[in-house]
């Protein structure tokens, strides 16, 4: 960055955030008017300036809270999510939509984070899951938990919290194409299921 902007760590050590006080240095004329925050953002995590954010990019430049590295599946998630030209990662476009993602989920994982855990533990991932519309069986939590806890902790972390949403969501709405009626309840054939299936893995 030029010798105008300023470069902090946040607490964990792990983000930059920089603001060139100018925002006309050589990195930011790139986008042709002033920089935003997302800009900056965009440009710390492209290591490899190719105009691209890769997976490694941007699991590098996230953090669940913990010292395990961030979640490669969540990433991949994210990624494939915006990735709109399929070209394998996302252009400075495509990154604000990504950046704007993660930000919305960090909002919702501390409100739901009520001890402020770090952590989303079962009573916590009941009480979002429900504020999402979900009806799910305490013991479908345990399931839930056991599934998405990465860490080994009986509650999930912030990266694991955004991949079990995700999936819960596509599960649901492959089941909902099928459900016509809203009954709750589905027929499907062997083929049926394993195409269900292969939409979601
Ligand atoms: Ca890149
Ligand atoms: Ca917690």
């Amino acid at each position: 960055m030029c010798e105008r902007s300023s470069v902090w760590h946040n607490s964990n050590g792990t983000k930059l955030q920089v603001v060139c006080s100018s925002g006309e240095c050589e990195q930011l004329s790139r986008f042709g008017r002033k920089a935003t925050l997302v800009d900056v953002e965009l440009i710390l995590v492209d290591k490899d300036r190719s105009g691209s954010i890769s997976d490694t990019e941007l699991q590098q430049a996230l953090s669940n809270g913990t010292w395990t590295p961030f979640n490669p599946v969540t990433v991949r998630s994210i990624i494939a999510m915006f990735d709109r030209d399929n070209k394998g990662g996302v252009n400075f476009n495509e990154f604000a939509g990504v950046w704007k993602y993660i930000t919305d989920w960090q909002n919702i994982f501390r409100t739901y984070d009520r001890d402020n855990s770090g952590f989303i533990d079962k009573n916590e991932l009941k009480q979002a899951l429900t504020g999402f519309g979900y009806r799910l069986s305490d013991q479908f939590y345990n399931t839930l938990i056991e599934k998405f806890d990465r860490q080994r902790k009986g509650q999930v972390a912030f990266d694991d919290f955004i991949q079990c949403c995700i999936v819960l969501q596509r599960l649901t709405d492959v089941f909902r194409r099928y459900d016509t009626d809203q009954d709750g309840w589905i027929q499907v054939s062997y083929e049926q299921y394993l195409s269900m299936v292969f939409n979601i893995v």
